[in-house]
């Protein structure tokens, strides 16, 4: 799946830089604008958040400090809150990660709509296909099991770890949750909507406001998915944990892209174009693309999520020396179930971790590890996993300018009194 889509994106670019490829949403002025700052692919955005704060901040659900630790429009979950939890991350401390700020939509009056070449008849933007909730509810529906995860989990380590400099928002691991999400298949809404055999991409489009970057209107926010995928396992989900999803999570309907990139996975979903030519927005070009030194001249664009490993455990948490505890954590991967988790508390040795309850392939694995600290001081807890491919943790993440993807081996600092 990976070297497919990253044949294809290969492609897509080419396509976009002959200009037979098109980026739907952006008007000529700022798209002249967007390549003269540098091109498609290697302008470094700013990842700034065009926030006007609303009254009450852009995200609407409680943040209490115990649970998020919060940057602007977007919240991370802070792991120590997991301890104790079940398999499913709960809504109320799951991250949120939005753009510019959490619309209040009305699924009375919600349509989705759907146009484009790759539908039968070629229905335009003016005159789509539409559903209404009420329609959507009433199609066969499925739930499945799925982390969504940002792609710049774990960025500030790129800092941290590495003494690397990447723009974006400095994340530590708490931009993961897994939920229970139930929808219908997007592959059944689009073969009501007349999907044909030509089409290529759909490129689903979210109903929140615009995105301002660095000056320059992007428009609404969204990102082509090639259309294996969104035949293959994606959701239109209505229901997150067996709750309508809350506003924050894309209420009243979003999708669910699982295992892939947080940004494939676009909330508050308003309109959805099927295109029998290809596709590009500023979310495949400029933004979660992989670019630098170690990548090619034109990028890489992100599918899959990596292997990463967390604690539960507070950031410096303090342990008590000479007594026996349970480590515990969670460890998940883009590629598939994780097979295998080792934790080190010395720096050197890894020894195996105990699994608990089931490895989900879209999901994530609890683990625990039974410790006691002798002596008092500073340690580094250590935890790597392996997934069903074979992929394992590394010590040093590849760097790449936007800090995506940080898979090395987070480094926990601990104090043992
Ligand atoms: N419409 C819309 N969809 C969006 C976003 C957004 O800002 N607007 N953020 C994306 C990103 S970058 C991520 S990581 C996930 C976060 O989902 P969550 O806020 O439900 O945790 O939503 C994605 N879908
Ligand atoms: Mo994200």
């Amino acid at each position: 799946m990976t070297n497919d889509e990253t044949a294809y994106d290969r492609t897509r670019v080419a396509q976009w830089r002959n200009g037979r490829a098109r980026m739907p949403g952006l008007n000529r002025r700022d798209l002249l604008r967007l390549t003269a700052a540098g091109g498609v692919a290697l302008a470094v955005g700013t990842a700034g958040p065009g926030v006007a704060a609303a009254e009450g901040g852009p995200i609407v659900k409680p943040l209490p400090p115990e649970l998020f630790d919060v940057y602007g429009s977007n919240a991370e979950m802070r792991w120590e809150s997991m301890r104790g939890q079940g398999y499913l991350t709960p809504v109320d401390r799951f991250f949120v990660r939005d753009h510019t700020s959490t619309p209040v939509l009305d699924a009375a009056t919600w349509r989705l709509k759907l146009f484009g070449s790759g539908l039968r008849g070629a229905p335009t933007a003016e005159a789509p296909v539409e559903l209404s909730y009420r329609e959507l509810r009433a199609l066969p529906s499925e739930t499945i099991t799925a982390f969504v995860e940002c792609t710049g989990n774990g960025r500030s380590f790129f800092g941290s770890q590495q003494g690397q400099t990447v723009s974006g928002t400095a994340w530590k691991l708490g931009a993961v949750g897994v939920a229970r999400w139930r929808g219908v298949r997007l592959a059944t809404v689009l073969a009501r909507a007349g999907l044909t055999r030509d089409a290529v991409d759909v490129l689903p489009e979210g109903l929140d406001p615009d995105y301002v970057a660095a000056g320059i209107n992007l428009g609404k926010v969204r990102r082509p998915l090639p259309v294996g995928k969104a035949l293959q396992d994606t959701l239109l989900a209505y229901e997150m944990n067996g709750q309508p999803l809350p506003p924050d999570h894309g209420f009243p309907v979003r999708l669910v892209v699982p295992s892939w990139a947080g940004i494939a996975s676009i909330k508050w979903l308003g309109r959805i174009e099927v295109s029998a030519t290809p596709l590009v927005s500023p979310w495949n070009t400029q933004f979660y693309r992989l670019l630098g030194p170690d990548y090619p001249a034109e990028g890489t664009v992100v599918t899959e999520q990596v292997v990463k490993s967390a604690f539960e455990l507070p950031w410096g948490a303090t342990l008590a020396a000479g007594q026996r505890q349970v480590l515990r954590g969670r460890s998940w991967s883009g590629h598939g179930r994780i097979r295998r988790v080792e934790v080190s508390t010395d720096g050197g040795t890894w020894q195996p971790a105990r699994p608990v309850g089931p490895a989900l392939d879209r999901g994530w694995l609890r683990w625990e590890f039974p410790w006691r600290p002798r002596a008092a001081g500073p340690y580094t807890l250590r935890a790597r996993a392996t997934d069903v491919t074979g992929a394992r943790q590394p010590d040093v993440t590849p760097y790449n300018t936007q800090g995506y993807l940080f898979g090395a081996v987070v480094r926990h600092p601990v104090t043992v009194a």
